[in-house]
């Protein structure tokens, strides 16, 4: 007999279904806004822009979309607030950076590959082989997948494009003390699913978890602190940035479908960036950065990221680990 303990099983199971594709009718977003559960919030005042937006591939802040869920209360949406020029940045460095040595990867057990995506591109066997089994990639504090603890041993400097992007993203929400220290970067193809899990490793559970989409998109399932909750599913688009903050922090969630993006936006009209900015948070080198960039409005360069992302889905999850005033897990904290 099922219990109510099935509740977002069975709607895990029900999307993920292969053989009979689920209908997607009573799917949320921002086009199908059943019962009114979505809600547009209005652009804070406080933060009507940043200047580091367009380096970092992001529209002015007062052109961002964003929404919260009746349901849901702490969920909130930012509506695809990248450039398409900054789509293809941020895609190409979750393919030809992040899974660098140091960072870690899934495939390190199996293959001791420094650099995943140059190896695949300089052998077609290894490309065979290792392409598609790339699933995540950590960084900052590495997520121990056995011991679900991070561990001071097990860290390694941060990107500083991501820690800016997110510091720019959090303050946009309010949440202006946070620093992102951890992240996993999940790498999914047109079969892949994500099972119902809750992220409460960090010791800092009240900063919020930033979750970025690239790519194809993606059924996203959220419901309660435990599994009798039936859950809502939210359809997460390339671009989109998922805010789990307060309630919606420890909610249990998953994706159980990968669904083909309706247009690649990351291949519309394209624009170079012209503006470089001295001073930032993060980023020592701002020049490299805009250059960076730039490179990718040349298809030729974007071809084999192309390749790679018209059949799989980018997921970059963003956490700050530690409390507000700790620089490490084992430091005191200073009173
Ligand atoms: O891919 C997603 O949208 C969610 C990823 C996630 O839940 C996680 O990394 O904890």
């Amino acid at each position: 007999m099922k219990t109510e303990e099935d509740n977002f099983m069975k709607a895990f199971k029900y999307y993920k279904m292969i053989k009979q594709q689920p209908s997607i009718k009573n799917v949320l977003y921002v086009e199908n806004n059943i019962s009114n559960q979505i809600r547009e919030l209005p652009l804070p005042s406080y933060e009507k822009n940043d200047n580091r937006h367009s380096i970092l591939g992001l529209k002015p802040l007062g052109k961002w979309r964003t929404y919260n869920f009746k349901n849901h209360p702490g969920l909130v949406l930012i509506r695809n607030p990248f450039t398409n020029l900054g789509q293809r940045y941020w895609i190409r460095k979750c393919l030809e950076e992040y899974p660098r040595s140091p960072n870690k990867k899934n495939i390190d057990i199996e293959m001791r590959l420094d650099d995943w995506w140059r190896a695949c591109h300089a052998s077609k066997e290894i490309q065979s082989k290792q392409m598609k089994k790339l699933r995540w990639t950590t960084l900052g504090y590495h997520h121990n997948w056995d011991t679900k603890l991070y561990n001071d041993d097990h860290r390694t400097p941060f990107p500083e494009d991501l820690a800016e992007l997110s510091d720019v993203v959090a303050n946009y929400l309010g949440f202006t003390s946070f620093r992102a220290e951890a992240a996993i970067v999940n790498y999914y193809y047109m079969k892949s699913t994500l099972s119902a899990h809750t992220d409460h490793s960090e010791v800092n559970l009240e900063a919020p978890l930033l979750s970025f989409s690239f790519g194809q998109s993606a059924i996203f399932l959220i419901g309660g602190p435990t599994k009798t909750t039936a859950p809502s599913a939210v359809l997460l688009q390339s671009g989109d940035v998922m805010v789990m903050s307060k309630e919606a922090r420890l909610c249990y969630h998953a994706v159980p479908k990968i669904i083909p993006c309706n247009n690649a936006t990351w291949n519309e009209e394209l624009s170079t960036v012209t503006e470089c900015l001295p001073n930032m948070k993060y980023v020592c080198d701002s020049q490299k950065l805009q250059a960076r960039l730039n490179l990718n409005i040349d298809n030729k360069e974007w071809s084999d990221f192309n390749n790679y992302i018209k059949e799989s889905r980018i997921n970059v999850n963003v956490r700050q680990v530690l409390n507000e005033n700790q620089t490490s897990l084992s430091s005191a904290l200073i009173t």
